[in-house]
């Protein structure tokens, strides 16, 4: 069976460890608070020092026809008007518009004046005056710089700055990801103590060693096989290794920690005020562990991607938390296996996106990421040419950023900073990636940037399919540099020899460069939805139709409501812009009525509903009882109509008798 291995540049790439970078988590940890990144408030603060609402009027409503008509200099204000009529002291506040301005109050909350002022005849809208705030990133100390690499993680910022940086402010702008999206990472396992992972992860499972031999027990190197606990004991390789359970020469090695590296860029805990952020943010990571020393067996893998999408695996407990996205940062050479093919096929129709590392040999895409469906990630540098060490060609979906060093022995100027563990053999202290200490290099961490904003798509918009992940990834992605670096020329799709750096085509490293914002605003949607008791409705009855269900997504809320009838005999008796719209109908017939619901990204979305409008019953018109026959009147008047129902048969039946005599003696 073929080994299969975390995706990092050869061991013998790697710097030893030179520095710890301690001083990040000697910040306290208890001083973070979460804080919202930016944008609308949502809900209001507790404490207003003023209600403030803008108010359009309606043009051709009685108050602004009244103002129009008044002398000039003695106007009444709107202000004063409809103080007066709500009994609550208004202000004039700047004008929008002919007709839109501000009103502030006192006394009231924003959100009550804003209500009230809907309900107002001569108002078609009044909505929150809402505090807006300038596009921030998160606090978590390493984002903007590090002592190691200066420009911090650039590759999570805009493009502006860094021809490859995957956008990210510009999706969590729309979402911060949802906490019930789980990623799974197959990987060596985590570490749980790193406290940036705080929060974040879910208990996993070890899938190493599904058979328990001696062998198998060696790769796991935590002293037994399969069990609950996926925390990483370390996978260095001594000499003494090398030559048992498939570990070679080259494998000798300190331990990696890479399973903790590729969670923390998916989603190490973000905004709380030290470390990392992630791309992930506020999504959840189902750290199952995979590979130990040299490597780790497909069938552990494959097992562990069934698992991740509940399906069941003999002899491992149920899992409970369905991911909806795995990434593997791991691979082998060779085609895509049956084996493999039948397991990705299984996972991706339980709805589950498949990422893969596209691999590090400069050669083409090796298994499994050349698998029919998954989406397989290749590595650019922060200028957006090909990684030199990155795999390419028809099998790449698109490409991220994966680290790219001046050399493999000097400091790495852009390094993909991530959390990880300084102990060279068992776990020791808990750090982060600087490209000094550790480089954090390779497609390894390519996918992981890709996985994280699937999670983030999937949090704005949990209704997609993996293959719709797949083209809006591919169509939001950015297009690749194609010059202006001396020396660099384009990578050939004709995948036969190692290609160092070589500027991307879409034939060799997929449809363009990760871009965070865009793939999420892609996906992103506002659902308008009506709900009422019954479509049904009696003419002249009350109907009230509810929206509250309507959703936006991620961070988003629903800010406008706008209710009307398209056709049919109706008229609203309560105001159109709220979440609930009562009507009446006048008519038998059919009435149809829309709402177009407004995010506070400025999104719409509509729907209608049809009613089915009955005529109101007539009143059914009974006999009055005669007032001198009291409570028997209704029994005298039966006997009556019964003696003559009596009379009546029998003629009938006389005359019956007469006829058929009449006809025999003819
Ligand atoms: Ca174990
Ligand atoms: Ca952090």
């Amino acid at each position: 069976m073929m080994m299969f291995h975390p995706l990092r540049p050869a061991r013998a790439a790697f710097l030893p460890i030179l520095v710890c970078l301690c001083s990040a988590l000697a910040e306290p940890v208890a001083a973070a608070e979460r804080q919202p990144v930016r944008r609308a408030v949502s809900g209001m603060p507790a404490v207003e020092s003023e209600a403030r609402v803008i108010v359009k009027f309606k043009a051709d409503s009685s108050m602004m026809r009244a103002l129009a008509q008044s002398p000039n200099g003695a106007r009444p204000l709107q202000a004063n008007i409809l103080s007066s009529r709500l009994g609550v002291s208004m202000r004039d506040g700047r004008a929008l518009g002919q007709h839109t301005q501000v009103l502030r109050a006192s006394g009231i909350s924003s959100r009550e004046l804003a209500a009230r002022l809907s309900a107002q005849p001569d108002v078609e809208y009044a909505e929150v005056d809402q505090r807006m705030r300038a596009l921030a990133a998160p606090n978590d100390s390493l984002y903007l710089t590090a002592s190691t690499p200066a420009v911090g993680q650039w590759y999570l910022r805009s493009s502006g700055a860094f021809a490859s940086a995957i956008n990210a402010e510009a999706a969590w702008a729309i979402t911060t990801g949802s906490s019930g999206v789980v990623v799974a990472v197959l990987d060596t396992g985590v570490r749980f103590d790193h406290p940036d992972l705080a929060f974040k992860l879910l208990a996993g499972y070890d899938f190493i060693g599904g058979n328990g031999t001696a062998g198998a027990i060696l790769t796991a190197n935590d002293g037994d096989a399969r069990d609950p606990d996926p925390s990483d004991p370390g996978d260095w390789v001594d000499s003494a290794d090398v030559g048992a359970n498939g570990c070679a020469a080259a494998d000798v090695g300190s331990s990696s920690w890479h399973g903790t590296e590729t969670a923390g860029l998916v989603g190490a805990a973000t905004n709380n005020g030290f470390g990392i952020a992630s791309i992930g943010r506020d999504i959840k990571v189902l750290p199952l562990r995979v590979l130990g020393k040299c490597g780790g067996f497909s069938s552990d893998i494959q097992a562990a991607m069934l698992w991740a999408a509940q399906i069941r695996v003999p002899g491992v407990p149920d899992n409970p938390n369905k991911a909806r996205v795995i990434n593997l940062s791991l691979g082998s050479t060779g085609a895509c296996s049956p084996d493999y093919q039948t397991t990705v096929n299984q996972v991706i129709a339980a709805g589950v996106v498949v990422v893969v590392a596209a691999g590090n040999e400069s050669l083409a895409v090796d298994q499994p990421a050349n698998c029919i469906g998954v989406i397989a990630v290749a590595g650019v540098n922060h200028t957006g040419t090909k990684a030199d060490y990155s795999n390419l060609g028809a099998g790449v979906a698109l490409s991220a950023p994966s680290g790219d060093c001046d050399s493999e022995f000097v400091a790495c100027s852009h390094s993909l900073i991530t959390t990880t563990n300084t102990g060279s053999k068992g776990p020791a202290t808990n750090t982060y990636t600087t490209g000094t200490n550790r480089v954090t290099l390779g497609t390894s961490f390519s996918a992981p940037l890709v996985s994280g904003t699937a999670a983030l798509m999937l949090s704005a918009n949990p209704n997609l399919t993996p293959a719709q992940v797949l083209a809006f990834l591919k169509s939001s992605a950015r297009a690749f540099p194609v010059n202006g670096i001396a020396g660099v020329t384009a990578c050939s799709a004709s995948v036969t020899s190692a290609q160092g750096e070589c500027f991307c085509t879409t034939g060799t490293c997929g449809a363009g460069m990760l871009d965070a914002g865009a793939a999420v605003a892609a996906v992103a949607v506002v659902t308008a939805n009506i709900s009422l008791a019954s479509n049904a409705v009696v003419a002249g009855n009350p109907v009230t139709l509810d929206a509250s269900s309507s959703r936006a997504s991620g961070t988003a809320s629903i800010t406008n409501y706008l209710w009307a009838i398209t056709s049919g005999a109706a008229t609203f008796t309560s105001a159109t812009s709220a979440s609930t719209a009562t009507l009446t109908t006048s008519a038998a017939g059919s009435v149809v009525v829309s709402l177009t619901v407004t995010d506070s990204t400025g999104r719409q979305a509509s729907t209608s509903t049809t009613l089915t409008v009955s005529a109101a019953p007539v009143t059914p018109v009974t006999p009055t009882p005669t007032p001198s026959s009291g409570g028997g009147g209704g029994g005298a008047l039966n006997l009556e109509w019964l003696l003559t129902l009596v009379a009546s048969t029998l003629a009938l039946h006389l005359a019956s008798r007469r006829q058929r005599r009449a006809a025999r003696v003819r």
